[in-house]
């Protein structure tokens, strides 16, 4: 198996269950989770599977949804179907598209699918049993490559997500962890994970991401947006927010990322990290706007492996299956030690392997150029640089 083998000194488990990819959002939304099962395909391929330990993630209980949902929004969630969702609320039927998003955020974005509260509940379940193999030490790195849904709020479905699988994970760390460290460096602000964690000092959210207030989705965090601002609040400056413009290349991304997440563990002293690994991040994206390669991508997990803390990583957004599943692959091998092992060809005897003809069954092909400039300028990065710095100078643990 490409000479892979188990990592020294530390465990990795892998947290998956294969029924997520059966569920579909509808024919052209962007969300697939079929990109999953492009990622397992490279993954076992590779025999990635060998260096890890694997769980077949059981669905999260409606009581542990509840931990951070709104309990009549879980209830609507476990009873909603495209058959009876127009019965129980007849208002839905006549908004601008589809229906109105009124009703729990439930729209375009986050439509009602056959079986949708079983892929909540498998992909939420998933990121939970991640959590509690971190904290009874039985891992030190725990992957759900389906979980990373960022923008689901306490009550509402919003941006393809509709359980915070984070938010229910960083709960659990909570339990045995002092301090969680959140890192999100999907193309669209993690909002939903940034709101349920606004006022603790527990937890510092630190999101990356495409800001544009009027044209990009969700819309929130600027720059200046660090918590709540009543000096009394705990959570006033543990929010880190930073918002880009197109076109941000590999170089620019580690320098920033580096120059942003040193501080943010030097100061803030995590005992336990989260980072969210949306892939449309990448160049060439459906829905993103940035110009990162799959090495590019990769760089974060491994500076944040690199501090050894206890790591939780979670999956997100990602338009372009073939891509995601690089990427995510990709960084599997980081997760096991075994990135500098693999042969970027992709193996012969891989599923779906025709899935990767395009680009030419490599798992780096040039994903930066031509499509979007980068308009983030040397002066833009060392003043998010400065700002995060000054921030940080204001907190104590
Ligand atoms: N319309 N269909 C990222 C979440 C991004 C809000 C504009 C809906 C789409 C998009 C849905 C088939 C993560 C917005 C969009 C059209 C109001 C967004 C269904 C195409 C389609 O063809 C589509 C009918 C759909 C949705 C495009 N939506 C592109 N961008 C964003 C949400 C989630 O990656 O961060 C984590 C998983 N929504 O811009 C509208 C304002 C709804
Ligand atoms: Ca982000
Ligand atoms: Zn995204």
């Amino acid at each position: 198996n490409n000479g892979i083998t188990r990592p020294k000194g530390y465990t990795v488990s892998w947290h998956y269950n294969p029924e997520v990819e059966g569920h579909h959002f509808g024919q052209t939304h962007p969300m697939k989770p079929w990109r999953l099962t492009l990622t397992k395909s490279l993954v076992l391929s590779y025999g990635m599977h060998t260096a890890m330990d694997s769980y077949l993630s059981r669905a999260a209980t409606k009581d542990e949804i509840a931990e951070f949902h709104k309990d009549d929004y879980v209830d609507f969630l476990s009873i909603a179907t495209p058959q009876n969702i127009y019965e129980m609320y007849p208002e839905l039927a006549t908004g601008p598209q589809g229906y109105s998003s009124a009703i729990y955020g439930v729209g375009d974005d986050c439509p009602i699918f056959d079986g949708l509260f079983r892929y909540c509940s498998l992909y939420a379940g998933a990121s939970v049993d991640a959590a509690r193999k971190l904290c009874n030490k039985q891992s030190d790195i725990a992957i759900n490559w389906s979980g990373g849904l960022h923008h689901a709020k306490k009550a509402e479905a919003s941006g393809f997500c509709y359980v915070n699988d984070i938010v229910l994970a960083i709960l659990q760390l909570l339990r045995h962890h002092p301090r969680v460290l959140y890192i999100d460096i999907d193309v669209h602000h993690g909002d939903g994970v940034e709101q349920a964690f606004w006022s603790t000092d527990r937890v510092m959210c630190v999101s990356f991401h495409k800001y544009d207030r009027e044209v990009f989705f969700p819309g929130t965090g600027p720059l200046e947006s660090t918590g709540p601002l009543h000096p009394d609040n705990p959570g006033k400056n543990f929010t880190i927010n930073v918002p880009l413009n197109d076109g941000i290349d590999d170089e620019s991304y580690a320098y920033l990322f580096q120059n942003v997440v040193d501080p943010c563990i030097k100061i803030f002293q995590p005992t336990a990290v989260v980072l969210q690994c949306g892939a449309d991040s990448l160049g060439h994206d459906r829905l993103g706007c940035f110009n990162l390669n799959i090495r590019g991508h990769g760089q974060c997990v491994s500076y944040v492996k690199g501090f050894g803390l206890p790591l939780l990583v979670v999956g997100g957004g990602g338009y372009t299956p073939r891509n995601v599943a690089r990427a995510w692959a990709h960084e599997t091998s980081i997760c096991i030690g075994a990135d500098s092992t693999l042969n970027p060809e992709l193996p012969d005897h891989t599923p779906y392997r025709d899935a990767f003809r395009r680009e030419g069954f490599t798992l780096f092909p040039n994903l930066s150029g031509w499509r979007k400039e980068n308009m983030n300028t040397k002066a833009d990065i060392e003043r998010i640089i400065k700002h995060v710095r000054d921030q940080l100078s204001t907190i104590r643990t």
